[in-house]
């Protein structure tokens, strides 16, 4: 038998299908259903490939594969990201041309991919450096132009001194870590400043709403639609206008927390708030308020909000505001954590149920006033509130004592039923809860010796059913702490010594102990005395609006104090120039009569010329305006002497609608032919776009958000059939140097796939970059576990000596094959069905690691048993996607004269598969109420019928209807009511 011979296999069938382009070639409009699958363009680096790369592609080339054999007509189209400034510094160190370095960049990487059996289209390729390419990148930038949605302001950006380049905001890094520290360039590591400088904007808020809401309306992973939305930062409040005595302006403050605000007691002003630098002045501290706000505007926004941070800032002396919901007159601070550009630049700061204004009050010792109380209530089939039946409130305190010497708290347990908590006791008017406390423990517990220690600000009001009282309650309690001083105890009466029984038990146990609704409140006052409550609740300390639900006070509150409901968002216009070389020339021209005049679409491309020297100038322009013969022109409008834009676009401008143009590659007339865009995206407006977008976890926030704008924009225009670019996206995982740092060639710990590819093969090297681990997740390299990769693909090239010999004979001994006889005859109908169930439903899943190792499995097995010729021919179809060299050269070893390629997809038979079965936990309000038996990857309804069904389960459910469900297939299911 012939030795697998990875580099012999693989080149030649990389040629075979180099030679027949028609197996991976689209054909557009035609009769067959279509399907786009896409995976980022890479940045075509001077380093080349990296094995961060082969795993998005090779993920998204099986993905299409299997859908060619399941019948589709597939595009999987790549392509260069190719503006962007490593080629751009690497020309400034070399003095050598931008196009010529990204040439040869490319065409290495195209090397590498075709190395790595990519089924591209080849002849879809894009560059977005190409002229023929960025014409119509500025033809966009000129309709948005033409909306008004791209305009030149001033704006406060970032300045790296060091790139001599303006970044957005998710260029300076945002958090310390190994690999930078907050506030710095992204690129460099330079420390960034704020400049002041005119820009291209884009103004990308506009869409605010829609890139939020339709966010319902596509199929992304959970997470990245919450990147999405966190940076989008929609926040639906108030602007609220307080009176300052001082001025007749008065101060505008948003707020999502109208609701809290009898609690607002100081008013805290950003530094570059227009009255500050009114008030300063009337302030009797103006020079050091002058100063605060000087050296606060120096601060990048990461450093001024950054968490943990100490929070200062100065009070406006003498100035003072007044509440316009209890007209009480409270002092007026500027503080650097309120930005000017969020809401209005002002708050209304409430110390009780903020967490970063209750720092700030601790720190300079200002009145914090409680509003906003917990609200709790039972759910049990005991505890929970009859309907119908009134609320009687109560006052009432419960005692959180504490045994000093051995750190337990005192505790008690009912005998009659479940209920696990602390000493409680009601109130009567006028009452002192301190005392009510000592008498409740005494009167339960005996013990009589108690010092007290505080009692917590906060109250929280439970509601439930009291089983002997048989009446609804309210109990409204607060928290008083004691320290026990001695074990002296009182005898108990009868009575209560019936009714319950008396334990300490350490912090650490309680919680597992406590049985009681309020339970998981306690343990957060026992763990931080500092807490803050930040939730909806019910009202308090706000004259009539006490006892109310917070969530419904808002309304009623905003109308109280003539406010104005207003939806704020986090996102900002797009900067949208960058003064560089390598990007794309902005189409506008200056003209001193005329203003801002669009380049005529006839002229379009504007053309990046050949300049000598590639640095920006110390101005911090683009080097384009020193070729004074490219800048000087002539204004399209009145013919008059113009000057050229010299600014060019950001790197995220060409990958903004690159989907778009695969679509139709080549048209010299339009982006892209809109009967191309019907057919590749879908014809419903609704939904439809790329079917499947996979990329890296970075670029599910920007990237997929101005592209997405871009989209939404050009559907307005009636340019796309679709209102959304990408029906699904998911993420893949970093590959990790080998010990899990990030790989790094300033580390010297990358690996090299041309490397890989030669020693083991492309194929072991596909698949074990889909084997390494959990697809989502960041997996070091590991030299020693690509081995296993390897070994199968040996097994399986072994395999297919055996099963090509003659069908239909048994009892033969193979000589020199060790493992020794092997019987022919078809194998375990079950077992193939599994596994084409299981590798089929885990693709889809982006489960390629456990479709792998039942690969591996059905081939051990194999080994042992007996593998039929049509048994392994399916087998290889299942492997070819994964492995496509050697599925091919199996293939056609087994007489096959056509590619694998156009094979159809194997079908798996139900019923041929066993029914498993398992056992999964019912949960109950999240606490473990009983076990059934289900049927493994069962439906939900099944599970769920099954669940309810429970005897165990019913007694904690009773008639109650469920609010919610939650099913973790095959795990669990928790029933919420
Ligand atoms: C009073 C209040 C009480 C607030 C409370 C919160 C909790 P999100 O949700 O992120 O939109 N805020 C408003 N403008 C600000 C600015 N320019 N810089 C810093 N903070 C600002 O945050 C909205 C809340 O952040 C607002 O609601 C305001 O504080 C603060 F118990 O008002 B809140
Ligand atoms: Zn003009």
């Amino acid at each position: 038998m012939q030795r697998y011979d990875h580099l012999k296999v693989e080149k030649k069938w990389q040629k075979y299908w180099e030679k027949n382009k028609q197996l991976f070639a689209v054909k557009d409009l035609d009769k067959k259903k279509k399907y786009y699958a896409l995976m980022e363009f890479p940045y075509p680096s001077g380093d080349g490939l990296h094995t961060g790369h082969v795993r998005g592609y090779t993920a998204m080339d099986i993905i299409s594969r299997k859908r060619r054999m399941e019948g589709y007509n597939v595009l999987y189209p790549i392509g260069w990201d190719a503006f962007g400034l490593p080629t751009e510094n690497y020309a400034i160190k070399t003095g050598r041309q931008p196009a010529l370095i990204t040439r040869k960049n490319t065409d290495n990487f195209r090397k590498q991919f075709k190395s790595l059996g990519m089924s591209f289209d080849w002849a879809r390729e894009v560059n977005t450096t190409d002229p023929k390419y960025y014409k119509w990148t500025q033809w966009i930038f000129l309709q948005l132009f033409k909306k008004g949605l791209a305009y030149k302001d001033k704006a406060v950006i970032n300045w790296c001194p060091s790139c001599k380049i303006g970044l957005a905001n998710e260029e300076v890094v945002a958090r310390s870590t190994g690999s930078g520290q907050a506030g710095a360039c992204e690129r460099c590591g330079a420390e960034v400043e704020k400049r002041e400088k005119e820009q291209w904007m884009l103004a990308i808020t506009k869409y605010a709403e829609r890139l939020d809401k339709d966010l319902d309306t596509v199929d992304y992973l959970p997470q990245i639609k919450l990147a999405q939305r966190n940076w989008i930062g929609k926040s639906e409040g108030a602007e609220i206008e307080f009176e300052v005595k001082e001025i007749k302006d008065k101060i505008k403050v948003f707020t999502t927390r109208p609701d809290t605000i009898f609690g607002a007691t100081y008013l805290v002003l950003a530094p570059e708030h227009v009255s500050v630098s009114i008030l300063d002045d009337r302030s009797s501290n103006s020079e050091e308020v002058k100063k605060y706000v000087l050296a606060a505007k120096k601060k990048t926004d990461m450093e001024r909000t950054a968490e943990g941070k100490v929070k200062m800032g100065v009070e406006l002396k003498g100035v003072r505001a007044i509440n316009p919901a209890n007209k009480e007159e409270i002092p007026v601070w500027v503080a650097d954590y309120v930005l000017p550009h969020y809401g209005t630049g002002a708050i209304m700061a409430v110390p009780a149920h903020d967490e970063r204004d209750y720092e700030f009050a601790k720190k300079y010792n200002l009145p914090i006033r409680y509003v906003v109380e917990p609200k709790f209530v039972g759910t049990s089939a005991e505890a929970g509130p009859k309907p119908n039946l009134p609320f009687v409130k109560r006052e009432a305190v419960c005692a959180i004592v504490r045994n000093p010497k051995s750190g337990t708290y005192l505790c008690i347990s009912w005998k009659n039923f479940l209920m696990h908590g602390l000493v409680t006791g009601g109130m009567d008017p006028g009452e002192d809860p301190v005392e009510t406390a000592r008498r409740e423990v005494r009167e339960e517990t005996g013990y009589k010796n108690l010092k007290f220690v505080k009692i917590s600000p906060t109250l929280i009001n439970t509601f439930f059913y009291h089983r002997q009282k048989k009446e609804n309650r309210h109990a409204h309690f607060r928290f008083a702490f004691f320290e026990l001083e001695n074990e002296e105890r009182d005898p108990i009466s009868d009575e209560e010594s019936n009714r319950h029984e008396v334990l300490w038990k350490k912090k650490e146990e309680l919680k597992n102990f406590f049985t009681v609704f309020e339970g998981e409140f306690l343990l957060t006052l026992l763990e931080n005395p500092d807490y803050v409550f930040t939730g909806e609740g019910i009202m308090a300390n706000s004259a009539r609006f006490d006892g109310m639900d917070s969530e419904k006070a808002k309304g009623e509150i905003i109308k109280f104090v003539g406010g104005k409901e207003k939806t704020t968002f986090k996102l900002r216009d797009w900067v949208f120039s960058r003064q560089r070389y390598w990007g794309e020339p902005i189409p506008v021209i200056h003209c001193k009569d005329c203003g801002y005049v669009p380049v005529p679409e006839k002229d379009l491309p504007v053309k990046l010329p050949a300049v000598k020297n590639y640095q920006p100038t110390d101005s911090g322009e683009s080097p384009l305006a020193n070729i004074k013969s490219w800048v000087n022109t002539k204004c399209p409008n009145c013919k008059g002497p113009a000057k050229r834009e010299t600014d060019t676009m950001p790197n995220w401008a060409g990958s903004s609608w690159y989907y778009l143009r695969y679509t139709d590659p080549k048209n010299s007339k339009k982006f892209a032919d809109p009967k191309k865009l019907k057919y590749w995206l879908g014809n419903d407006p609704a939904k439809g776009g790329v079917n499947w977008y996979n990329g890296g976890m970075e670029h599910t926030t920007l990237h997929l958000l101005y592209s997405r704008f871009w989209h939404k924009f050009l559907f307005d225009q009636g340019l796309v059939p679709t209102s959304e670019p990408y029906m699904k996206r998911t993420s893949h995982g970093l590959v990790l140097a080998e010990g899990g740092e990030k790989m790094s060639k300033s580390k010297g710990n990358t690996i090299n796939p041309d490397d890989v590819v030669r020693r083991f093969g492309a194929d072991t090297l596909r698949l074990y970059e889909m084997f390494m681990g959990p697809f989502d997740q960041a997996i070091p390299w590991s030299e020693e576990a690509i081995v296993g990769p390897r070994r199968f693909l040996e097994k399986v090239w072994r395999a297919a000596s055996r099963v090509s010999k003659p069908k239909n004979f048994s009892g033969f001994t193979l000589p020199g094959v060790p493992g020794g006889a092997y019987t022919v005859r078809n194998s375990s109908v079950s077992q193939l069905n599994k596994l084409i169930k299981k590798v089929s439903e885990d693709i889809e899943a982006m489960k390629f690691n456990t479709a792998i190792s039942a690969m591996m499995i059905f081939i051990n097995e194999a080994e042992k048993a007996a593998l039929s010729k049509s048994d392994f021919e399916t087998f290889l179809k299942l492997l070819s996607p994964f492995a496509p060299h050697v599925a091919e050269e199996l293939w056609s070893n087994l007489g096959h004269r056509k590619s694998i390629q156009k094979e159809s997809w194997p079908k798996w038979d139900e019923e041929f598969i066993p029914e498993e079965e398992l056992t999964i936990a019912v949960q109950v309000n999240g606490r473990v109420r009983g076990e059934i038996k289900i049927r493994m990857d069962g439906s939900e309804e099944a599970v769920r019928a099954a669940a309810l069904a429970e005897p165990s389960v019913q007694k904690h459910i009773g008639a109650q209807v469920p609010k919610k469900v939650i099913y973790v297939r095959n795990k669990l299911i928790n029933i919420v009511v």
